[in-house]
C-alpha cells in the first residue's frame, strides 16, 4: 500500500492564533484593534494560503547574480525569487515599514506595524530582512537629525507606493570582523566631488537595496570605533550607473537562501557622512536596535509557525492506533513548545509597546532605560528559543520533518540565523551588561519585573511567578557580586542574560494568564505558564546560582 499522508495545513493564521489575538486585545485600545483587525485577518489569510503555497512551490528557486551582460558591461543584476517580488509590493502596500512612521495609532503604531510583520514574516521567505534594515535606516536618519538626507530618503523608505518605495542595506561586516565592528578597514577620502569610499564589505544582506548605511574610517582618523564615521550612499547614480559598488558573489548560506547576501567592493563610491566624521559605531546603533526588534518578532513568528504546523499535523497523523494529538506524551511535548512561543510573543510585544511609546514621545525616562536593556535581552533569548523550537517541531513530524520537499527543514535553517546576525548571543549578553551599567537601568528593570509579578494574584499561578521572581533575584545578586570581577562577569554574561530573558518571559506569561483567569477567559494560558516554568527557567537559574555562590564565596 502506498504511503499517503495528509500534510499539515495552516488556514488563516490570524484566526487560528487565539493567543496572538488575546495579546493584541490586552495591548491595544479596542478602537485601534477594531480598525486594524480587518487588515490583520486579510494578511492571515494570505500568509496561511496563497503565500504559503508559493513558498512551497518555489522551494528550490533562489536568487541569482549576473555580473556581466553579453557585451562586456558590468551589470551586477540580482534576479529575485517570484515570492520576494510579490512580498516587496505587499510590504509597501500594507505599510510594513510605513505604518510605524505614519503613526496613525499614536504610541500603538509600532505594535500595529509589528503585528503586520508577525503575520506575514513566516510566509515571505525572510523578505523581512530588507524591511528591517529599511526601518532601521529611516529611524537612524531621523534620530541623527540629518535633515537633508532624511528629506531625501525617508519618504521613499516609508512609502506605500511599490514603484516609489526604497529598501536600505546595512553594510557593517568586513573580513576583519562582524562582531568587532571597530576593526572596519573601509577608508573614506575627501575628493573634490565629495567623500569616496574604498573597501570590501564581506556580508551585505539583501543587496538589491537602493541605498545603504555603512561605516568607514575617514583618512587620517586613528583606530577604533570612535574614529569611524557613518556614511549614506546610493547604489546607483542619477543615470542608473553603479556608484562604485561591484558585487563579487552571493553567499552560499545554510539558510535564508532567498536573501541575496553579497560580498562587494567599494571602489570610489560617493557617500555622504550622516553625522560628523567620528562616532560611527554609536551613530549606527539606532539601526541595530530596530533590526534587533525585528529579529525578535521574526523569531517569535517562526516559533508560532512551527508550532502551528506541528499541532495541525498531530490531528492528521495516526500512530499506535490514535491521532498523535491524543497521545499524552506528544501533546505534552507540543504544549511545551507552545508555552515557549507564548512567553516569547509577550516579550516581543512588550518591546514593541515600549518602542512605540518612545517614538511617540510619551515614554518615561525609566521606560527608555528599560527599552535599552530589553532589546538585547529579547533578541538573544528569542533567537535561541527559535532554533530549539524549530528543531523540536521538525521532530514532531518524524522523518517527514527531515525531508526537504515537505518544506519543513526550511524552518530550522531560517531559524539558525536569528541568534547569529544582528549580534550573536554572546555579543548581546555583553551588550545587556553594558546597558545595565548605565545609571538607573538596573532599577528600571527591577521595577518592570516587580510590576509584572505584582499583577499575578491567582493562587494557581503563584509557584510559577515565584520561580520567576527567585531567578530575577539571583540575577540581581549575581550582577552585584560580579561588579568588580570583570573576568567572571564576562564569563557568566550569557547565563545571566538568558536567566533574565527567560524569567521575564515567565513573569509576563503568568501576568497574562492571571488577566485571562480574572476576566473568565479560561485557564489555558495558566496551564501554559506552568508549562513554561517546568520547561526549565529554574535550570538556567540554578546554573547562575552556582556562579553566584562561587562569586559570593570569593572563588576565582
Ligand atoms: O548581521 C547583519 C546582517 C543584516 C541583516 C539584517 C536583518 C535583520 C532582521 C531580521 C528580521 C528577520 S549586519 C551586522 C550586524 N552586526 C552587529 O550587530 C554588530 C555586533 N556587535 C556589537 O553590537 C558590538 O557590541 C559593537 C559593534 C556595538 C561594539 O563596538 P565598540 O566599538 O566596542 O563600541 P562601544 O565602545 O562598546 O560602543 C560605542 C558607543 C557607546 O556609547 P558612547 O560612545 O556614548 O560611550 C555604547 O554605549 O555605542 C553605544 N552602544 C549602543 N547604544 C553600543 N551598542 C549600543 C546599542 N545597542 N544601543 C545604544
Amino acid at each position: 500500500m502506498p504511503f499517503i499522508q495528509d500534510p499539515p495545513r495552516l488556514g488563516n493564521t490570524y484566526d487560528r492564533d487565539p493567543f496572538f489575538r488575546e495579546v493584541l486585545g490586552r495591548l491595544l485600545p479596542p478602537p485601534v484593534l477594531a480598525e486594524i483587525e480587518p487588515e490583520l485577518r486579510h494578511l492571515g489569510d494570505l500568509a496561511g494560503g496563497r503565500l504559503h503555497e508559493m513558498q512551497l512551490a518555489e522551494r528550490l528557486v533562489e536568487p541569482t547574480l549576473t555580473q556581466w551582460d553579453a557585451w562586456g558591461n558590468r551589470v551586477d543584476h540580482i534576479e529575485l525569487t517570484p515570492l520576494w517580488k510579490e512580498a516587496a509590493g505587499l510590504a509597501a502596500r500594507h505599510g510594513l515599514v510605513a505604518s510605524a512612521y505614519e503613526r496613525k495609532h499614536a504610541e500603538w503604531s509600532r505594535a500595529h506595524q509589528l503585528a503586520l510583520v508577525y503575520l506575514l514574516e513566516p510566509s515571505i521567505d525572510v523578505y523581512s530582512c530588507p524591511l528591517a534594515m529599511t526601518d532601521g535606516a529611516a529611524r537612524t536618519l531621523i534620530d541623527l537629525g540629518n535633515a537633508a538626507l532624511a528629506d531625501r530618503a525617508v519618504p521613499r523608505l516609508t512609502s506605500r507606493d511599490p514603484e516609489r518605495a526604497w529598501t536600505s542595506g546595512q553594510w557593517m561586516t568586513e573580513q576583519a570582523g562582524g562582531s568587532d565592528v571597530a576593526l572596519t578597514e573601509t577608508v573614506a577620502r575627501r575628493t573634490p566631488e565629495g567623500w569616496r569610499l574604498d573597501g570590501v564589505k564581506w556580508f551585505t544582506s539583501a543587496t538589491t537595496a537602493q541605498m545603504a548605511l555603512t561605516l568607514a574610517r575617514p583618512e587620517g582618523n586613528g583606530p577604533g570605533g570612535r574614529n569611524l564615521a557613518l556614511f549614506y550612499l546610493e547604489l546607483k547614480d542619477e543615470d542608473g550607473r553603479p556608484n562604485g559598488v561591484a558585487l563579487h558573489r552571493l553567499k552560499d548560506k545554510l539558510g535564508t537562501r532567498k536573501v541575496p547576501t553579497a560580498e562587494l567592493t567599494l571602489a570610489g563610491a560617493l557617500a555622504t557622512p550622516v553625522a560628523g566624521l567620528t562616532d560611527g559605531v554609536r551613530n549606527i546603533t539606532p539601526l541595530l536596535n530596530v533590526t534587533r526588534l525585528w529579529n525578535t518578532i521574526a523569531a517569535v513568528a517562526g516559533m508560532r509557525r512551527a508550532v502551528m504546523l506541528a499541532k495541525d499535523y498531530a490531528h492528521r497523523r495516526v500512530a499506535f492506533g490514535a491521532p498523535l494529538s491524543e497521545k499524552a506524551l506528544h501533546a505534552d511535548t507540543l504544549a511545551g513548545l507552545e508555552a515557549e512561543a507564548e512567553g516569547a510573543l509577550l516579550f516581543a510585544f512588550r518591546l514593541a509597546e515600549l518602542t512605540g511609546r518612545r517614538e511617540a514621545g510619551v515614554a518615561s525616562q525609566e521606560e527608555v532605560r528599560l527599552l535599552r536593556v530589553l532589546t538585547p535581552l529579547a533578541k538573544l533569548t528569542t533567537g535561541k528559543q527559535a532554533v530549539a523550537i524549530a528543531s523540536e517541531a521538525l521532530e514532531a513530524f518524524g522523518g517527514a520533518g527531515y525531508v526537504e520537499d515537505t518544506g519543513l527543514p526550511r524552518l530550522l535553517r531560517d531559524a539558525q540565523v536569528l541568534p547569529i546576525w544582528e549580534g550573536t548571543t554572546n555579543v548581546l549578553s555583553l551588550d545587556a551588561l553594558r546597558a545595565l551599567a548605565a545609571p538607573g537601568t538596573v532599577e528600571a528593570l527591577s521595577a518592570e519585573a516587580e510590576r509584572v509579578l505584582a499583577s499575578v494574584r491567582d493562587p494557581s499561578l503563584k509557584p510559577a511567578a515565584e520561580a520567576a521572581g527567585r531567578a530575577l533575584e539571583h540575577a540581581r545578586a549575581w550582577l552585584a557580586a560580579a561588579k568588580d570581577r570583570p573576568e567572571e562577569r564576562e564569563a557568566g554574561a550569557r547565563r545571566f542574560a538568558m536567566t533574565l530573558g527567560r524569567s521575564l518571559e515567565l513573569a509576563l506569561l503568568c501576568a497574562h494568564a492571571d488577566s485571562c483567569l480574572a476576566s473568565g477567559r479560561g485557564g489555558r494560558a495558566a496551564a501554559a505558564a506552568r508549562r513554561l516554568w517546568r520547561n526549565g527557567v529554574d535550570l538556567v537559574d540554578e546554573a547562575l546560582e552556582r556562579d553566584d555562590s562561587r562569586l559570593l564565596a570569593g572563588e576565582g
